[in-house]
């Protein structure tokens, strides 16, 4: 019982690290140089990408991670769903955007990131 409760609490600080203490990185872009972007363990490295109203994006996926949840890369705001292959760069260009904020997340939104345009 106790070794049940222990490996509870674990999983518990598990989940509370995964989705609330990693902090992602950012990212600012410049010049129209793609915005390299990692995919693994869980997260999107950098998680968020700043850039400016007008100006045109190239985001370059690299998924390290195997799990099928990391497959699908999808910007709903821009009607956008990408497959991103395992160990690839995948480049992903972006129109001018208005300002605002843009999601991009796997199908299941367990990885998470969003486009700040201002
Ligand atoms: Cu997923």
């Amino acid at each position: 019982m106790l070794w049940f409760n222990l490996a509870a609490l674990m999983i518990i600080g598990l989940i509370v690290w995964w989705f609330w203490l990693d902090t992602p990185a950012q990212a600012q872009a410049r010049n129209d140089r793609p915005i390299a972007i990692v995919v693994a363990n869980g997260v999107y490295q950098p998680a968020r990408v700043h850039a400016s109203v007008g100006q045109t994006l190239t985001l370059r996926f690299l998924r390290q991670d195997t799990s099928p949840c990391a497959e699908l890369v999808q910007f709903p705001e821009l009607g956008l769903s990408v497959t991103l292959p395992i160990g690839h760069h995948t480049e992903i260009q972006l129109p001018a955007l208005d300002k605002g904020e843009y999601a991009f997340h796997c199908q299941m939104q367990m990885y998470r990131g969003k486009l700040i345009i201002d």
